[in-house]
Formats: C-alpha cells, structure tokens, sequence
C-alpha cells in the first residue's frame, strides 16, 4: 500500500504540502481540482500545473478525489451522453498526466452526511458525528445551514454553497429515480467510461454511500457487500473498482467490514481507513483512529488489506480536531498524521508477522 493524505490544494486546505511531507510514512497525496463542478472539463495544463506542484513539494499525486459525477449523469437525463463526454475527456487528460486512480460517488443530492461538525468528546477534541433522530427532524432544505457555521470558513466536499443553494431543485431532479434506476444509470456511465479507462489503466473507485442507507427518502445504492458486488458483476472489468471506506461502510453495523474486504479481492483500488464510535446504531460518532477508541476493530481491517495483497493509495480519513487547530472538519493535519502513523504501524506489524511467520 502507499500511505496518502487527503489535500484540496492550496487555494483551499489549511493543510500545507511541506506539512504533509513531513508526516513519517506518507509519500503522496489524494488531490483534486476543487473548483470544478460535476460537468466541468478538467483541462489537460491544468491537471500538469497541480501535479508539478505537488512533486515540487516530494510528494506525489497517487489519485484523484473526487471526478464528480454530475445530477445528469446520475439521474439520466437528456445532458447525460454530452456530461458522460465531458468525462472521458477528463479521464483522457488525466491518463496522459499519468494519474490512474479516481475516485468518485453516485450519492444524489447530498454526497456524505453529518448532523454535527463540532461534537466535543470528552477529551475535549470535536468530531463529525450523525443521528437519525437530527435527520428526521430536518427540512433537507435547511440541511446545509444547520451545519455551515462549523464549516471553519472552507469549503466541504460535497457541500459546496453554490450547489446547496438549489436544494430545492435537486430534489426534484430525483423524484422518479428510484435505486434500480440509479443503478442502471450508474452502469450505464461505467461502461461508456471503461473504453477510455482501459486505454490508460485508470481506475476507477466508486465510494459507499455515507451513511450507508436512505436519507430524506432519496435513493441510495453503494450500501454493503450484496450491492457493491452486484455493481462488480456488472460491469465485470477490474477498471470498475472500489474505495473501500471503513468509515462509510461501517456506519451499518450489520456491514462485516474483513468480510466486505475479503469478498471484494483484487477490485479495491484505495482504502480510506478511520473508526466511529457508536452510542446506539444512529448515533455515532467519528472517533480517533486506534481500535479503543472507537467500535471498530482496526487490526482486522488492516489486515484484510493486508491479506487480499491490497498495494493502492490508502489514506487515513476524517480526523477530530485537536490541539486548537481550524481547519476543515475532519481534514486538520493532526489528528490525520496520528491516524496515518497508527494504519503504518498496524501495516508494519501485520506484514513482518506475516512475512516471518510468527
Ligand atoms: C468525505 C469524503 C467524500 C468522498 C466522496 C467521493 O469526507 O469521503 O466526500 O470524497 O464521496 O466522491
């Protein structure tokens, strides 16, 4: 595996690339161009200028997160096959810079979901947290303005204002859309793209669906096991892979997340590795890496990537802010270089039990 971190570029991330560099373990970054929007075309000086930037720091680009996926594309309406266009094309420009990962997610309306930015912890540390009950009670409508204020002035994936300020109208967009038909319009993109990610070796990892069920009655798709191997099957070509996020994933605590690991053998092409904490099966929390922190058993985790010969970008996920640092929820540097520092010591253990076989 390669140890990378996530970085929205320097227009946007408190997080620095020197900063970066310096966390023990880490050689690349998960980046994108974050001022695009779903449809945009990614420009082949612009994908070359954000590498350049990138090595120039000793780092490397080892993915793309995310290419989103534009409402045309997901719920297939008539831009879709100008929109599907426009994302070969990206794929096409990044394939000639030589970036062979891309990460994206066909969750509509709302990409990942939390009730609270700032929920303190007992050790006086925030964390991203949801409960049903928060959901239930919202207008989706108002969604986005109960959690802006913890936004520490960035901007969040997938809640970006220009796209929450029509709330309203995306609803709408997805009124007929149903999960058989977004998984038909999901395949239909898959197989349009995988000419093109076959000629440049790039893969694609689709991202669960967080939580990983319905909210506000809006169809989802990327759940648990059942689901991502129906989408595999579908579209049988080791190009349609996954990023398994045990953080996504394990919002369902029926999801057996080794289980999930070991079944999807060979089609894992990034892992985002964090724990929550669950104070009932709606109520969780985003806890520190370390298993005893948090409901999950990290050990296995990393061990089933160990085990099914995972050798993609990994990266450690949201972190709680500490140590009075601002910066976009669950994307300060601190608590991020602690959970990148444990996933390598984790790593380092599993491989030299394995290897030496104690
Ligand atoms: C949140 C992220 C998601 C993820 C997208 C992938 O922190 O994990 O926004 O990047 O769903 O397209």
């Amino acid at each position: 595996m390669k140890m990378t971190l996530r970085w929205y570029g320097s227009k946007h991330d408190t997080v620095t690339l020197e900063q970066i560099r310096q966390i023990p373990g880490v050689t690349g970054v998960i980046t994108m161009l974050y001022d695009k929007q779903p449809g945009d075309l990614w420009t082949r000086e612009e994908i070359h200028a954000l590498k350049e930037e990138v090595e120039a720091s000793g780092l490397k680009i080892e993915g793309i997160e995310s290419v989103n996926v534009s409402d045309a594309i997901k719920t297939g309406s008539k831009d879709r096959d100008k929109d599907i266009a426009t994302y070969i094309e990206c794929l096409r420009n990044l394939g000639e810079e030589g970036i062979r990962l891309v990460c994206y997610n066909f969750m509509p309306v709302f990409d990942w979901t939390r009730t609270e930015l700032a929920r303190k912890r007992a050790d006086g540390s925030t964390v991203l947290a949801y409960t049903q009950e928060a959901v239930d009670a919202l207008d989706p409508e108002k969604m986005f303005d109960s959690i802006a204020g913890d936004m520490n002035g960035t901007v969040m994936p997938g809640w970006e204002p220009e796209r929450m300020a029509k709330v309203k109208e995306l609803f709408e967009l997805y009124k007929d859309i149903d999960n058989e038909k977004l998984f038909e319009n999901l395949v239909y993109f898959l197989k349009a793209i995988m000419p093109v990610c076959n000629e440049y070796d790039i893969k694609m990892a689709i991202h669960p669906d967080d939580p990983a069920w319905s909210v506000f009655g809006l169809p989802r798709i990327i759940i648990n096991k059942e689901n991502i191997l129906r989408l595999m099957n579908a579209v049988d070509d080791v190009h349609n892979g996954v990023t398994f996020c045990s953080g996504s994933y394990g919002t369902n605590l029926n999801n057996d997340l080794p289980d999930m690991i070991r079944s999807l053998k060979g089609r894992i092409h990034f892992a985002h590795v964090r724990n929550l904490y669950f104070h009932s099966p709606t109520n969780f929390e985003e806890a520190a890496h370390l298993s005893s922190d948090g409901t999950f058993d990290m050990y296995e985790i990393v061990k089933a990537l160990y085990e099914i010969g995972f050798d993609g970008p990994i990266r450690p996920d949201h972190g709680r802010m500490i140590w009075g640092e601002v910066a976009m929820p669950g994307y300060g540097l601190y608590d991020r270089a602690l959970g990148a520092a444990y996933i390598n010591g984790l790593w380092e253990a599993i491989e030299k039990s394995q290897t030496r076989g104690l």
